[in-house]
């Protein structure tokens, strides 16, 4: 479900189901892009805390459909087990039964964060996509880096074939878009996937700002063995460039040379 075109300002996103505790969530908007995912229960290889980044659980228990679980909700699922009422009927066996009721226990104890970590993006009106002297444009749009809409082809200018002496250069800047440096974690970059031509060697150059000063990281496409702090940039499977910063960092312009496909 999305919403678009939202003024900046706090929303109070709220989710409710029948049978489940309904779920509230404060999320502060201001000009990016921001989701959560939302599970009906825990999953495994997540620890809910609310220090950790983990996605967020809707929790069952809900008999009475007054958006919270407690001992009343317990009290009137046992006084409707195997009767005909089936608003206690959690799991949709068609009956009440001690499965429910195990159910409803797990969350009643249950008092782990279910709060999502909300993920954020820059939209496209934020950035402007630039190619560099050394390389043409021979099919599909420069935005299409960042929106995966149509393939794109860029070649060296001078004809040859993508080299260290002769790779593609393009640039994501933010500054002149957003007029400011934009907070943020990592980017994905669409580019080819493995079947056409994978990027295979690459360089992602990061200039940001840090107490006022101007910085740069270079980051390796591919080495994946990098210390965290260092950030980190790896091609996936579907030829999606992503790279990691290390932590969040004011971004003012992005530039990636590719050397080899
Ligand atoms: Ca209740």
């Amino acid at each position: 479900m999305r919403f678009r075109n939202l003024p900046n300002g706090t929303y109070t996103l709220t989710v409710s189901g029948s049978g489940f505790a309904t779920y509230t969530q404060t999320i502060n908007a201001q000009d990016l892009l921001y989701s959560v995912q939302l599970y009906t229960g825990f999953l495994a290889g997540y620890t809910y805390a609310a220090d950790n980044v983990h996605p967020g659980a809707l929790r069952i228990g809900d008999v009475d459909g007054d958006g919270a679980i407690r001992q009343t909700d317990a009290d009137g699922l046992i006084d409707a087990l195997e009767s005909e009422d089936l608003s206690a009927d959690l799991d949709g066996s068609g009956t009440v039964d001690l499965i429910d009721l195990q159910m409803l226990a797990a969350n009643l104890e249950d008092t782990r964060d279910t709060q999502a970590a909300v993920q954020t993006s820059v939209p496209e009106s934020l950035m402007t996509v630039e190619k560099e002297e050394n390389t043409q444009l021979t099919g599909g749009s420069l935005e299409d880096l960042v929106t995966g809409a149509q393939p794109v082809k860029l070649q060296p200018v001078s004809g040859e074939s993508i080299s260290d002496s002769n790779p593609v250069t393009v640039s994501f800047d933010f500054e002149k878009s957003a007029k400011a440096p934009v907070e943020m974690e990592g980017l994905v970059l669409q580019t080819p996937p493995a079947s056409e031509a994978a990027v295979s060697a690459a360089t992602v150059l990061v200039e940001y700002e840090e107490n006022g000063e101007t910085k740069t990281m270079e980051i390796p496409v591919g080495n994946g063995m990098l210390a965290r702090f260092l950030g980190a940039a790896s091609v996936q499977p579907d030829g999606s460039i992503v790279v990691d910063f290390g932590g969040q960092i004011a971004v003012k312009k992005v530039t990636i040379k590719v050397t080899a496909v």
